[in-house]
């Protein structure tokens, strides 16, 4: 990458904006109806909040259910609708739009040194998109009855009552939201970077922006169009999956998960993307391989297009697909090893600053690596026919969808809060948070691979005896798990209404943001930013805690830099 200097651009500390985005216009209406990347980051923020909550409260009555080896607190057929609509409201309501529309809505723009989305009415749109879909998901959750699992798979979906329809429409509806933001930001990568921000200096968490938007354009219209012919099979008796009517409940798996493989990609991709952020302004080093780590972005969306039969090698399809699938399940290992690797190198050597997005990318990178490794395992022919539905699938999604994208998801929110805010949070605290969570996370999926791979199958509220204790182990971890979570939020509320007023550049970052005010102006940058390399340090000082990290001119003297303090609130 070319480093190129940074001049003193003194727009970092100048306090010039005393009307910013979040104050301009504080009517109810100018929330609902404004066009501001900001606002719809927030706006998508705290819905997204209410979705975790209630996704949350559906994992905790699972979990307590789980505690006993007979009955507990729930008959068997109320257990499958619970765990459906755990897995609905987290994976489609929460963890799809998770990072993309909340962080990729507020950070992206500024980026790039944009002032907004290259369609910001589309962007609007998007979010009320989305809320019709969550409403539909409302309404079956009201309604009750959906047992068939997130999958949907048929023929439960085709028989029933008819209440799958709720949630298989909700995903369709979603699905729009998903691909509006993917369309958006394609076009604002291309066509609002500031001038002389090439390619080669876009940020990592651009390039994974970049990668996961053309997945959510090019899989996503493939689910919608799947639960259109769920929907058609239904009403109008076209046996499409259903044998009963000479359909194949096969095809109904393949349409599925060529939108689903991809689908984990759109989850985990943004959390790759943000996590270099949260990793080289702490180590005050670049990223290591910069080229390899944005490429592999690419190549990771590219190859997750080519794997979904490997959620299907016990559907009895052919011994060579499975080995074809099985072969490009590996592959994908060497673009996500090269990420691990190289930030784990960016660290090496540098001087760490273990603040709390920090120490949440280090959980990252420890919980990922197990999520990613034993998917590799689950990859071998072999050992998935053993594997297959057992808990040792459901440890190894959670390791990748909660180790790995909840948390970078929660990290990101920590580094980007003071931009966001204006506030600090407690440091002491957010650590406290973030320790809870990681043990509480481990202590409810360890168990979980030793379940799975003595048998105990996934999708069943009772079992035999031998399966008590591990299962009791992960309920508490669960229990754990909420408890650190519910610290995290009490952070943040108490950063809200007491929190020390945050510096425009609380942690030294060199991307563009840092050089906006806390929070931003409307339209992000009063001046043109100045595009530096988005990993260079160097000309970054810590001056002290209420003036955070400054330009200093290149020609300038050297300057006696302080030691950064953690920002205490
Ligand atoms: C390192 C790359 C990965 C590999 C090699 C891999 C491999 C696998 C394999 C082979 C299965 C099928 C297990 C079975 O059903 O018997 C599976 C299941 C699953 N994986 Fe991964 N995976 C990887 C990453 C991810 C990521 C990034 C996510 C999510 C963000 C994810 C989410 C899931 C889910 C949801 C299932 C469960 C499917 C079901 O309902 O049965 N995986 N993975
Ligand atoms: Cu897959």
């Amino acid at each position: 990458m070319s480093q190129t200097t940074a001049t003193d651009t003194g727009n970092v500390a100048a306090p010039r904006a005393m009307k910013h985005y979040l104050n301009h216009d504080k009517t109810i209406w100018s929330w609902l109806s404004t066009v501001d990347h900001k606002r719809i980051g927030l706006m998508y923020g705290v819905t997204l909040a209410i979705m975790f909550l209630i996704g949350g409260t559906l994992a905790l009555l699972v979990r307590i259910e789980l505690l006993t080896k007979g009955p507990t607190i729930m008959e068997a057929d109320t257990y499958n609708q619970v765990f459906t609509m755990h897995g609905i409201v987290m994976v489609f309501l929460f963890l799809v739009p998770s990072i993309p529309a909340v962080l990729g809505n507020f950070a992206l723009p500024m980026h790039l040194g944009a002032a907004d989305v290259a369609f910001p009415r589309l962007n609007l749109a998007s979010y009320y998109v989305y809320l019709a879909g969550g409403a539909l998901v409302l309404c079956g959750l009201i309604v009750g009855n959906v047992d068939t699992g997130w999958t949907f798979y048929t023929p439960y979906s085709s028989q029933g009552d008819g209440s799958v329809l709720f949630l298989t429409s909700a995903v369709f509806v979603a699905g729009f939201a998903s691909i509006f933001t993917g369309i958006n930001f394609i076009v604002t990568i291309h066509k609002m970077r500031a001038p002389g921000l090439t390619w080669d200096r876009l940020s990592l968490f651009t390039w994974s922006m970049y990668a996961v938007s053309i997945v959510q354009v090019l899989a996503t219209p493939v689910v919608g169009i799947t639960m259109v012919l769920l929907f058609f099979e239904r009403f109008l008796g076209i046996g499409i999956f259903d044998p009963a009517l000479g359909g194949d409940p096969i095809l109904y798996q393949h349409f599925f998960w060529f939108y689903s493989h991809p689908a984990v990609y759109i989850m985990i991709l943004p959390a790759f993307g943000v996590v270099s952020e949260l990793i080289a302004p702490f180590v005050r080093q670049p990223i290591n391989g910069y080229k390899f780590v944005a490429l592999s972005s690419v190549a990771i969306a590219f190859l997750g297009f080519l794997v979904w039969g490997h959620h299907m090698f016990v559907s009895g399809q052919s011994a060579v697909s499975s080995i074809v699938f099985s072969l490009i399940t590996y592959l994908i290992g060497i673009p996500t090893g090269v990420k691990v690797c190289n930030w784990v190198v960016t660290m090496y050597k540098g001087s760490i600053w273990l603040q709390t997005p920090f120490l949440y990318a280090l959980s990252f990178l420890f919980l990922f690596t197990i999520g990613g490794l034993t998917g590799i395992m689950l990859g071998v022919l072999a050992i998935d026919i053993h594997l297959h539905d057992t808990y040792f699938v459901v440890s190894h999604f959670h390791y990748v969808m909660m180790g790995g994208t909840v948390i970078a998801a929660i990290g990101a929110l920590h580094y980007w809060w003071p931009k966001m805010t204006g506030k600090m949070f407690s440091e002491t605290w957010g650590k406290v948070s973030c320790l809870l969570v990681f043990l509480g996370f481990n202590l409810t999926f360890l168990p979980q691979f030793v379940l799975g791979s003595r048998g105990m199958p996934r999708r069943y509220a009772q079992y035999v005896a031998e399966f008590q204790e591990l299962h009791q182990m992960s309920s508490y971890g669960a229990f754990l798990l909420g408890f650190g979570l519910f610290v995290a939020l009490g952070v943040f509320i108490h950063s809200m209404m007491a929190g020390k007023k945050a510096p425009p550049n609380p942690w030294g970052g060199a991307t563009l943001e840092w050089q906006c005010t806390s929070p931003p102006p409307y339209y992000n940058f009063l001046e043109p930013p100045t595009v530096n390399d988005p990993y260079n340090y160097k000309p970054l000082v810590y001056r002290d805690g209420d003036r955070g990290w400054e330009y200093v001119h290149p020609e300038a003297p050297e300057v006696p830099q302080s030691e950064p303090e953690p920002a205490q609130s």
